[in-house]
């Protein structure tokens, strides 16, 4: 099968969830899977409360499900703020959709919520861990407010189930046009 999707990774500049492989972006729906802090050291510690799986496994399983659900899927991982506020600029303009695990700057990085604030694509907000279960500091997400939704404590699954939450927002927007005209994303019918 013709592979569609590009994977992207590190902190160079100009290389954040572009739709760099063109035909992909006009064949399915981008989604943009952007990974924060430290989240490049899965698999290497804290197996307890993040599991085995590296970064790598994860990106395995969302690829396999993309292709299932007709999506393409970009990564992209850094442990730089402004970096991933650029990632999210990148992705306004290049992605139909956006998975985000901001690692531990979910808890206090405004300019993260400023950048995710702009767009008008769905965002789905991930995290391995249940952060509702664990230290009080981690309760608060200042990004769940300029999510679509958000996916927690059910480990590397999650990822799985916010593409398949992207996928049925995208075939309910499909829907929203034929019938309507009006796009649907993100409304409570
Ligand atoms: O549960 C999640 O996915 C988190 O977003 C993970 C963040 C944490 O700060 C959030 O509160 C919840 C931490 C990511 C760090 O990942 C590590 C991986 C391996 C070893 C140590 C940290």
């Amino acid at each position: 099968m013709e592979k569609q999707e590009t994977t992207v990774r590190g902190g160079e500049e100009g290389e954040k969830c572009n739709a760099t492989s063109e035909a992909s972006a006009e064949k399915s729906r981008l989604v943009c899977v952007l990974h924060g802090p430290n989240l490049n050291l899965l698999g290497e510690r804290d197996p307890a409360v993040y599991g085995m799986d590296t970064l790598s496994d994860i990106e395995d399983l969302m690829r396999e499900r993309a292709a299932s659900l007709g999506l393409a899927v970009e990564f992209f991982q850094s442990n730089r703020e402004g970096v991933l506020v650029e990632a999210v600029q990148s992705a306004r303009s290049e992605a139909h959709g956006i998975v985000i695990n901001p690692g531990a700057l979910t808890h206090y990085s405004r300019a993260l919520q400023d950048a995710l604030s702009i767009l008008t694509i769905p965002v789905v907000e991930v995290h391995l861990s249940n952060v509702h279960a664990r230290e009080e500091w981690r309760r608060l997400s200042v990004i769940s407010p300029v999510s679509t939704g958000t996916i927690t404590g059910f480990g590397v699954m999650g990822y799985v189930f916010a593409l398949d939450a992207l996928a049925g927002l995208f075939a309910k927007e499909r829907r929203g046009y034929e019938h309507s005209g009006m796009p649907t994303v993100g409304d409570s019918a």
